[in-house]
């Protein structure tokens, strides 16, 4: 689904907590949603090397808008850059690259860009992410941004394979989003890539296959 972008404005409603905004995301980790164009979107204590920059207009339940050139990625180079055991944020201390080493028993990788050509199959993991609480955790939505690359269902030859928990692969050959139900409460892992026609992996710097935790609360 697109959708008229004319007159699109991010902003966050104080009432509500919600708005229009930018997914913006580091690399290949999660977005931060960025909703006040007129303030700088910062990020701070980025590590030092290459990295990437992707952004994209969504809606207020973060489905994002997928009509032609809703999408903009760059690439940039940091030296001598920030404390890698640190994590890079924004201003207002949202994370968007977790430190290396450990944090709570779990290794990560530094966040660096992939060796990623903006001109080859691409896929941008979107929702979920993070924790989901009461009724916005039915159903969750699974949605992605899609770049030189058309699904199946759509006349091309690419396919998007996900797994819950690890779970058997299901496959997505429509570019739109869908919502699953029925989640029971804690973490969950959902995993998210792009196949060709024969369920082959497709890589492009590694950014075209991403697992994401999320949490279930009630
Ligand atoms: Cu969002």
């Amino acid at each position: 689904m697109s959708g008229d972008l004319k007159g699109y404005m991010p902003h966050k409603d104080p009432a509500t907590g919600k708005g229009n905004h930018i997914h913006v995301i580091l690399d290949n980790q999660p977005y931060e949603a960025y909703y006040e164009l007129g303030q700088p979107f910062e990020l701070r204590n980025v590590t030092e090397g290459k990295h990437t920059l992707r952004v994209f207009a969504s809606r207020p339940w973060h489905e994002s808008y997928k009509n032609d050139g809703n999408f903009q990625m760059v690439e940039f180079n940091v030296k001598g850059g920030g404390d890698a055991s640190k994590p890079t944020t924004t201003k207002d201390g949202q994370t968007m690259a977790s430190p290396t080493p450990a944090r709570e028993g779990k290794d990560y990788a530094p966040s660096k860009a992939g060796d990623v050509d903006a001109t080859r199959p691409l896929l941008t993991n979107s929702r979920p992410k993070g924790e989901y609480k009461g009724e916005d955790a039915d159903p969750i939505m699974i949605d992605f941004w899609l770049s030189n690359a058309k699904l199946q269902g759509e006349g091309g030859q690419y396919r998007v394979r996900y797994s819950i928990d690890g779970g058997d692969a299901k496959f997505l050959d429509k570019w739109e989003p869908i919502w699953l139900s029925g989640w029971i409460t804690g973490k969950h892992t959902v995993k998210l890539e792009l196949v060709d026609k024969d369920g082959n992996a497709v890589d492009n710097g590694g950014y075209n296959s991403t697992t994401r935790d999320i949490t279930v609360t009630r």
